[in-house]
């Protein structure tokens, strides 16, 4: 049988089966000859699909089928793939029958057939339907009666469609509805931290794999200890199939954990350990929380060595630690034979420390160093120069005193050093002690216009002398290895039209002796040191032709051995003025005749410059402003040759010692009436002297 159809302008296809398929947005369908009577025997079904998030919606504008018990004979049934919707028959409802009237019809999904039958026979002339179907967009969005399908986080609707994003941070599943997190970069590597589930404490993201790693160093264990709160989705029969917390840690493998019952603590014994958690894709669970801590092999106790100390004290040391051995004060560590302020040792990864401890020493100070001229005493036998202990310095008196003269002992301190209360950590000097002669004068001892010296009376006169050992000058010791004299003494003859003298002009340092401790002129003393000389040095300004700074350095080739006869003469700190009284000695001749038997000296006044100037200037000299001159107006008392070089000395009436006022220049003539001897001004020269020599009093 062939039914007829009316489709204006839709695609149909009738099939074998009596079976339409229509594909089109909208369509009509009528039963066949409508609106005539329907054909008996029919039976035409129509299959309506519509794309993809679509659904058919469907409706009767025209509805007349034979009436019949449960719609037994003519019917019409809307199905959709697996359900029928509804039947209908007759044109109203009744109790055991339905008909459509205004109820609009719309398909679960994208498809909806519609099938009409009648059966042999049409009595009464029923007319049939005329339907209408469109396809209607479907709100997913709004459909929540399936919580598997709906969007995990953000559901977009479309014509035709919906799709699922996801808030900030976390991505489209492929499943294209569950939003889960990329969560396998977690490495933690602090001795402690916490670690939690994605978005702790609100739920955890599904459909995620979660890595977290704690690696620490060999030598460390990994401790983790999960809040009591824990909240992973389980299932009561099975073990953990949704979602789960795995534990790896070195060989050794925790959990699966889900569920509500926290793991509690566990103590992994390892310094490597990977925490995975997995979700799938439902579920609403707020997850978990884990503080992890670190334990370090432990490594044996320490105990401080005798008279030293460990820093940081701690009952326990383990993996890491570090431990600083310092001493006492007055103690220094001692490591394998190397003092040092303090060690610092390490617990390993084996357990094992870094390196022994060290031993504590006692500070010492050693033996301090020797004072030239001085010695140091120790309070008790044995020099002891360990922490705390003590000596003290004295010079060689009565020759030399200590500058500046410390009364206080030297300490030895924590840091190894010699400690003065007075000067710290410097020395002092043994300083030759200088015009204070061990004898006095006696004043029977007169000759006719000299005096015979005392022995010693004199200790800081030299006598040069030839290599014959012929005396030919005097000079002075200041210190104990300068002698000053004339300059005119350390060269050779030279023409007056020779002005400029150069160093081959004086006289070799080897063709003479400088004799300290000398008393007798020709005759050898007990008393006597003789010296060469290492070095002369003439002032630079002197004038060989007037004699103006006649003045000299002589450096000796070894340090004098002061005694009693042998003793320096003080730089001066003024000059003499005239009438002040000075002594002159020497061992020059007697009225340019006769050499001596002793030392002699004269007591002369200084003489006013001004005075000695004019008589000078009446015979054609000129006394310059570093000449002095001495003596008598009667004449007698004075220096004459040989003299030469030799000390003009005066007392210090505050300082009770003897300095060095001038040294023998020229005259003219010896002890004559109205003529003065010349002497070189010291004090005009103290600069010179002090910069070159080094001796400063
Ligand atoms: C001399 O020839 C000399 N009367 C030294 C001093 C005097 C005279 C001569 C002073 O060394």
């Amino acid at each position: 049988m062939r039914s007829r159809l009316l489709f204006s302008a839709f695609l149909w296809i009738i099939s074998e089966a009596h079976v339409i398929l229509l594909t089109e947005m909208f369509g009509e369908i009528r039963t066949p000859n409508f609106p005539d009577s329907y054909p008996s025997e029919s039976e035409l079904t129509w299959n309506i699909t519509v794309p993809d998030g679509f659904r058919v919606r469907l409706y009767f504008m025209h509805f007349d089928l034979e009436p019949s018990y449960l719609c037994e004979y003519d019917y019409a049934k809307v199905e959709s793939e697996d359900q029928v919707l509804a039947t209908f028959c007759g044109k109203e409802n009744t109790d055991t029958e339905q008909a459509p009237g205004q109820q609009v019809i719309t398909s679960p999904g994208n498809f909806l057939s519609l099938t009409f039958r009648s059966d042999f026979s049409n009595e009464e002339r029923y007319t049939g339907f005329d339907a209408h179907y469109s396809a209607v967009d479907v709100d997913e969005c709004a459909d929540k009666s399936d919580e598997d399908l709906m969007c995990d986080h953000y559901c977009h609707n479309y014509i035709g469609g919906f799709y699922c994003s996801c808030r900030f941070g976390y991505l489209l599943h492929t499943d294209n509805r569950t939003c889960k997190v990329e969560c396998s970069d977690n490495l933690f590597t602090q001795r402690s931290g916490v670690i939690t589930s994605a978005d702790y404490p609100n739920s955890y993201p599904k459909s995620s794999d979660c890595l977290y790693r704690i690696e620490l160093e060999e030598g460390f264990v990994i401790n983790l200890q999960f809040d009591d709160v824990f909240d992973v989705e389980e299932h009561p029969d099975v073990s953990c199939p949704y979602d789960y917390l795995k534990i790896k840690a070195g060989k050794r493998e925790y959990g699966p954990y889900c569920g509500e019952k926290s793991p509690g603590r566990i103590e992994t014994g390892s310094n490597s350990v990977q925490i995975l958690f997995h979700s799938d894709n439902s579920g609403d669970n707020t997850g978990w929380r884990l503080s992890y801590t670190v334990t370090g092999t432990p490594c044996p106790d320490l105990r401080p060595p005798v008279n030293g100390k460990i820093e940081p004290i701690q009952s326990k040391y383990t993996f890491k630690d570090q431990a600083v051995i310092s001493c006492n004060p007055g103690y220094h560590v001692v490591k394998d034979n190397v003092e040092m302020e303090s060690f610092q040792i390490e617990c390993r990864k084996d357990g094992t420390w870094s390196n022994r401890i060290p031993t504590c020493q006692i500070v010492d100070c050693k033996m301090p160093k020797e004072l030239e001229n001085g010695f140091s005493t120790f309070p008790t036998a044995g020099n002891i120069t360990t922490y705390q202990s003590s000596f003290a310095y004295s010079c060689q008196e009565p020759f030399y005193e200590m500058v500046p003269n410390i009364t206080k002992p030297y300490i030895c301190n924590a840091r190894g050093m010699w400690i003065n209360e007075d000067i710290g950590t410097e020395l002092p000097v043994c300083q030759p002690v200088c015009g204070k002669p061990s004898f006095s004068r006696s004043k029977l001892a007169k000759i006719a216009r000299g005096t015979i010296a005392t022995r010693g009376i004199s200790p800081w006169i030299a006598m040069f002398t030839s290599e014959s050992r012929n005396p030919f000058c005097g000079g002075s010791l200041i210190g104990n290895k300068w002698i000053i004299t004339a300059a005119h003494c350390l060269h050779n003859e030279l023409s007056p039209d020779e002005p400029v003298l150069s160093s081959s002009d004086l006289i070799k340092l080897s063709s003479f002796y400088v004799i300290l401790g000398k008393h007798r002129t020709l005759k050898k003393d007990d008393s006597e040191q003789v010296l060469k000389a290492k070095r002369i040095i003439l002032h630079p300004d002197y004038n060989h032709t007037n004699f103006q700074h006649d003045i000299a350095l002589v450096e000796l080739s070894h340090a004098a051995f002061l005694n009693n006869y042998v003793m320096p003469i003080c730089l001066p700190e003024n000059q003499p003025q005239a009438e002040d009284h000075v002594i002159v000695s020497g061992w020059g001749k007697q009225f340019l005749t006769k050499l001596p038997d002793y030392l002699l000296e004269i007591d002369i006044p200084v003489v006013d410059h001004t005075l000695c100037k004019t008589v000078y200037k009446n015979v054609g000299k000129v006394v310059t402003e570093d000449m002095m001159c001495a003596g008598l107006k009667e004449g007698g008392k004075d220096a004459c040759s040989g003299d030469s070089g030799g000390p003009m000395v005066t007392l210090h009436y505050q300082k009770k010692h003897w300095y060095l006022a001038g040294t023998v220049s020229w005259g003219v003539g010896c002890g004559e009436k109205d003529s003065y001897g010349v002497y070189s001004n010291v004090y005009k020269h103290l600069d010179w002297i002090k910069k070159n020599t080094g001796v400063l009093y």
